[in-house]
């Protein structure tokens, strides 16, 4: 993979003490924003956010230890962009897991700083080795923006003649102090399923993660928050674009699988993805466009 001159970069977007390129493990481009709410860091491979650290409240998002950084593999932890396929391919395909976006390197579009937020945007479009996977033209632009919160915008542009059908999501992983010591709110009253079972149920009362959880929930409003009691942190996960969300933790004898968690890791992360799948999946007709937007903020209690 040829990745872009570091220095180039720093040069093009850089900005002192605010935006800064460097080389990261294998040598994967990565930008680190900085403001006076926080800092994260992007990689741009994938368009995968690595951290975020809002001032005064400590990291946010787990990212593996044992995460591969390496062309081809997706990176384990922080915020992956699952598109244009959320979940496994077409079988017999031999496509990724979640789609490819979060496995090519993006291009750099632009960055912007003011007093209140720093924001980057990439984007993606078709190529020899997309076509390969999934045979259409598009355009795919992600805009991430710190400010008071970390908010990030997938935009989807069908730049093909023939209609275009996908699903998607983000799937970030958040850092928790300890499972046993978190509640999610804002899905008492929502339908679910419990994945792979299709059996639509119901939530009485916030979730606490107990075992094994692969959920697709459908809230009444797109406010989902974690609430760490250790911590006394809550971090609010706020969404458009789609009405699901999917609450994922492996669990003890799951996570086994996984050669990129350590066996204890589930105890530490939590997934909370604003998804469009199954019924909230998306048709966009040529030049047509949609937006799945997340803000992640976060708040002592
Ligand atoms: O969103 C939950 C999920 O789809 C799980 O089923 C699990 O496979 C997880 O994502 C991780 O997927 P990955 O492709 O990153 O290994």
């Amino acid at each position: 993979m040829n990745y872009p001159d570091i220095l180039l970069l720093n040069q093009r977007f850089g900005a002192a003490g605010r935006i800064a390129f460097r080389s990261g493990e294998a040598g994967l481009p990565i930008v680190s924003l900085a403001g006076k709410y926080g800092a994260c860091e992007v990689s741009l491979y994938g368009a995968h956010v690595l951290s975020y650290t809002p001032a005064g409240l400590g990291p946010v998002l787990f990212l593996s230890k044992r995460s591969a950084f390496e062309p081809g593999k997706p990176i384990r932890g922080g915020i992956p962009v699952c598109w244009p396929w959320f979940g496994p391919a077409a079988e017999g395909s031999g496509n990724p897991l979640h789609g490819f976006a979060r496995i090519m390197q993006w291009d750099l579009c632009a960055t912007e700083y003011s007093g209140e937020a720093t924001e980057i945007r990439l984007s993606l479009a078709d190529s020899e080795l997309t076509r390969r996977m999934w045979d259409f033209a598009f355009e795919l632009k992600v805009c991430i923006r710190l400010e008071q919160c970390l908010t990030l915008e997938l935009v989807t542009e069908n730049r093909d003649t023939r209609a275009l059908d996908f699903t998607q999501g983000f799937h970030p992983y958040f850092r928790v102090s300890d499972i046993s010591a978190v509640s999610v709110q804002g899905l008492d009253g929502a339908t679910f399923t419990d994945h792979p079972s299709p059996e639509v149920k119901h939530q009485h009362g916030a979730l606490t993660i107990q075992g094994e959880t692969n959920r697709i929930y459908t809230p009444e409003k797109n406010e989902i928050a974690i609430r760490d009691g250790k911590l006394k942190r809550a971090t609010l996960v706020t969404f458009s674009g789609t009405r699901n969300a999917v609450v994922w933790n492996p669990w003890a004898e799951r996570i086994k699988t996984f050669g990129d968690l350590a066996e204890d890791d589930y105890t530490r992360m939590l997934c909370v993805e604003p998804v469009n799948r199954g019924d909230t999946s998306i048709t966009l007709e040529p030049n047509e466009r949609h937006t799945l937007s997340m803000s992640i903020q976060a708040k002592l209690m």
